[in-house]
């Protein structure tokens, strides 16, 4: 049976009580869990996915009920601006994200939830990573995204997707995938509303379903956008990407409310600056803000990915010591952030406009053992063509270090710019094998 027609912020609030009833009383629950990066596509995949199956799950469902989780603790959302700018388009606010918080501690999930009474769907992400991974690979039940795939979802996954394709971003191929669910119960909902209303209230019935939807529907389209800068990058954009923005911006323009101010682009730019306001973080918050992890070869490797350049967070490093340079305090930072996760391998990549106005990115890659030494070396060497990679030379003092085959520290301009982290960690996987 499908969930009654509720606001966003009321789904949510349902999704997350249905949770909690879950665990203290040994219910089945399916979990739609986005990436660990956590960014703005992850959230709004899963939750997108969520409210619009649970409007319409599909015969012989675990459960009607699909609670959206978002792959972070609480905290760690005071890291993401754009979301705070996202909620108030969306009309939710921090308090009704579903984080890992909800979830039992890590320590005793087993016994809290038991595998067997889970589902989990993946989006943005086709391999459960982490201690989620180690308890409830087995009962991952439908996957859909656009990264590498992994090989971990079997093939066959009944009535939950199995989709894995190339697109900007991953919310794209949810809003196709979803709908013809959500015509079909907007439809319903709107009809119902006009069959048991009469004058007045028929119209307020009507406008409240079309104002919950445009709610959802800028949701889905703030990821996007921001993954495929507004439909502009060619190398990202895709016809995926296209069809999913013209069917959400027409959603949000069936919204009497926003048919007449809405305006693409500068909802946009709205969003987009959020997302670069980072120079209130400290350093470290920079670092784990984006950040992905991979076990490969018995090496443990960590990426952060930052929306600003390398001198911009020395000067970070800069302002936060008093006792040091900044490159040195910069350094210093990095190697805490990877042995706080007992990191073989740690990778920086940045995206900056250079002073011209181009769209620029750098690579930094540390590694801090033998093996995670010749696997470095080894990922210099195959990939320096595929990435154009080229010597970097910063203001300062941060050059590259190579302390026998214990250490290594090796900074590069990406000059092939197409390529984003989803094609630079499966080629530093490669090279750790
Ligand atoms: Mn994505």
């Amino acid at each position: 049976m499908a969930v009654p027609r509720t606001s966003l912020r009321g789904f949510l609030a349902q999704a997350k009580s249905s949770l909690r009833n879950a665990i203290d009383s040994s219910q089945k629950v399916t979990l739609v869990i986005g990436n660990e990066s956590a960014d703005l596509d992850s959230m709004s995949c899963s939750i997108l996915y969520a409210y619009v199956r649970s409007l319409s799950p599909p015969k012989n469902a675990f459960t009607p009920l699909y609670v959206p989780i978002t792959n972070i603790p609480a905290a760690d959302i005071q890291l993401r601006p754009e979301y705070l700018a996202v909620f108030k388009h969306a009309n939710i606010d921090s308090g009704h994200l579903i984080t890992l918080d909800d979830l039992p501690p890590l320590s005793d999930i087993q016994n809290k939830l038991a595998p067997e009474n889970t589902r989990w769907i993946l989006v943005d992400h086709n391999a459960l990573q982490g201690q989620l991974g180690k308890i409830y690979s087995s009962r991952v039940a439908g996957v859909i995204d656009h990264h590498d795939d992994e090989g971990k979802v079997p093939e066959d996954t009944s009535n939950e997707p199995r989709i894995i394709e190339k697109s900007g971003s991953c919310t794209s191929l949810i809003a196709n995938y979803c709908r013809p669910k959500w015509e079909t119960s907007s439809l319903s909902a709107l009809s119902s509303g006009a069959a048991h209303a009469q004058g007045d209230s028929l119209s307020d019935d009507v406008a409240v379903v079309k104002r919950w939807d445009a709610a959802v529907a800028q949701l889905g389209l703030a990821s996007i956008l921001i993954d495929t800068a507004n439909l502009k990058d060619d190398n990202k954009t895709t016809e995926h990407d296209r069809k999913a923005v013209e069917y959400l911006e027409a959603k949000i323009m069936l919204c009497p409310q926003l048919s007449t101010s809405f305006d693409r682009t500068s909802f946009y730019t709205e969003i987009d600056a959020a997302k670069r306001e980072i120079g209130g973080l400290k350093l470290q918050d920079i670092l784990r803000k984006d950040y992905k992890q991979w076990d490969q070869g018995g090496l443990k490797l960590g990426i952060s990915s930052v929306v600003k350049h390398i001198d911009f967070l020395q000067n970070k490093a800069g302002d936060e010591t008093d006792t040091q340079s900044a490159s040195g305090a910069f350094l210093e930072t990095l190697k805490k952030f990877a042995k706080d996760r007992e990191l073989d391998m740690y990778t920086l990549m940045t995206t900056s406009t250079s002073s011209k106005g181009n769209f620029q990115r750098e690579i930094l890659l540390l590694a801090f053992n033998d093996n995670a030494v010749s696997a470095a070396k080894a990922f210099a060497a195959s990939s320096k063509d595929e990435l154009g990679l080229e010597d970097w030379h910063g203001s300062n003092s941060l050059t590259d270090t190579n302390r026998g085959d214990s250490e290594w520290l090796k900074i590069w301009w990406q000059r092939q710019v197409q390529h984003s982290r989803k094609r630079v960690a499966p080629l530093l996987r490669e090279a750790m094998t």
